[in-house]
């Protein structure tokens, strides 16, 4: 605990500080600024997008396998597990419609036109809803890893996913293999994350060294987006689920669920919340345990709202910045990209902005991008976490007060093949 509350610290550090100089330096000396922008700033920050950008393609792919795979077999999931899955993808898709319709609404990118290193946008990037459909099956999945293609990789690794499952045995080598490049991916994360507070101070410095108080004034407004966006998300989806759906009162659920809520905020890590968002839910939430042991887990590896509602008002963010209009066909491969890209999301701090890096790729905007929002990611990335949980934990009540009804029958929907 104490590692991860030094990283965030030195990242909030890393942030006033090079809010500070940028300001500073925007304000009273903008010759030195131009001198020490290319020199300093932007190495210091493009060192650490390349950094993300170099985790991104095998990460997707080995998290997206192995969440896949994680689901097990769709013939034998049972009732309980469509259930589940089916509700983490609807209101993973909805929490990343009201991030990009908030940000639509507020335009926190609005002052536009930022200049933030070495990014420039250009249209022909964007591919339109009809290549972006066709193009999603990837011809040859090796040059869709070498040029980056996110959908194609993510469409892959879900085909891999499943043949592992499907297979079972035959390929628990390979499956052992994917968990352990995966693991070296996670530790990889935790590197780059512990360079996390220079990149900071580099891109923000740049950031608002060239765009002055209008920067702040455009990352201040894009926190209260993401905020509201998930307030709005936890009140109306989450809220909706336990009044309409399990018929408990929303103010007990999130007044009960409200101790692991604090542990998500503090460590920003759901995996590293699961045993207390379990032993709440099961003890306080009156979950039972077969059925909180397969939501909750499964929920924190791949039902992640919190974040789709982070990537959905970040890309719509980056791209009024870059002073881009979004065509519906983008906004929609935004929305399965990060909806899919919420099954590899693993629930350690940090990863939700490497995701990011995928969803902008998938539509064209450029990954420098990140560094308008990098600097206050921390915060955010402690308030989504938060908000992430609280979905498993709504769905896993959800869950257990539909299955009332088939009663005992419910030990058999967990463990169909045992039936
Ligand atoms: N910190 C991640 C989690 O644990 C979410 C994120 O990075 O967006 O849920």
């Amino acid at each position: 605990m104490k590692k991860k509350k030094g990283l965030t610290f030195k990242v909030i550090s890393a942030l006033i500080l090079g809010a500070l100089t940028g300001l500073l330096l925007n304000l009273f000396a903008p010759e030195v600024f131009a001198i020490l922008n290319p020199y300093i700033f932007v190495p210091i920050g493009q060192i650490f997008l390349a950094l993300i950008s170099m985790l991104v393609v095998p990460l997707v792919f080995l998290s997206i396998v192995l969440g896949t795979a994680g689901l097990g077999d769709p013939a034998k999931l049972g009732r309980i597990g469509i259930k589940t899955i089916s509700y983490f993808l609807v209101t993973t898709t909805i929490a990343i419609t009201i991030g990009l319709g908030l940000s639509a609404l507020v335009q926190p990118g609005a002052a536009g036109d930022f200049d933030i290193g070495a990014a420039t946008y250009s249209p022909d990037d964007a591919p339109s809803i009809a290549d972006t459909l066709l193009n999603i099956i990837p011809k040859n999945p090796l040059e869709a890893m070498t040029e980056g293609n996110m959908l194609q990789i993510i469409v892959f690794a879900v085909f891999v996913g499943l043949a592992l499952t499907a297979l079972g045995d035959k390929t628990k080598g390979i499956l052992t293999l994917v968990e352990q490049g995966n693991e070296i991916m996670m530790y990889l994360v935790g590197i780059v994350m512990r360079f996390a507070p220079y990149g900071t101070f580099g891109l923000i410095a740049t950031a608002i060294g060239s765009q002055g108080l209008a920067a702040i004034q455009a990352m201040g407004s894009y926190m209260l987006v993401v905020i509201g966006a998930l307030l709005i998300h936890a009140a109306f989806t989450y809220g909706g689920t336990v009044y309409f759906l399990a018929k408990k009162s929303p103010v007990w659920f999130f007044k009960t669920f409200m101790p692991a809520m604090t542990v998500a905020f503090s460590t920003s890590s759901s995996t590293g919340t699961l045993p207390v968002s379990m032993e709440v839910a099961q003890r306080d939430l009156k979950i039972p345990k077969s059925i909180s042991s397969f939501v909750q887990p499964l929920g924190a590896t791949i039902n992640m709202d919190g974040t789709a509602i982070m990537q959905g008002a970040a890309t719509m963010f980056i791209a009024q910045a870059f002073m881009v209009d979004l065509t519906i066909g983008q906004l929609l491969t935004v929305v399965l990209t990060a909806v899919l890209a919420s099954i590899g999301t693993a629930g350690v701090p940090g990863v939700g902005l490497i995701m990011l890096a995928m969803v902008l790729s998938s539509v064209g905007l450029p990954v420098e991008g990140i560094g308008l929002v990098l600097g206050i990611d921390r915060l955010l990335d402690m308030s989504r976490t938060a908000i992430n949980i609280s979905g498993d934990a709504a769905c896993a009540l959800m869950v257990a007060e539909t299955e009332k009804k088939h009663g005992l029958e419910t030990e058999e929907a967990m463990n169909p093949q045992e039936a």
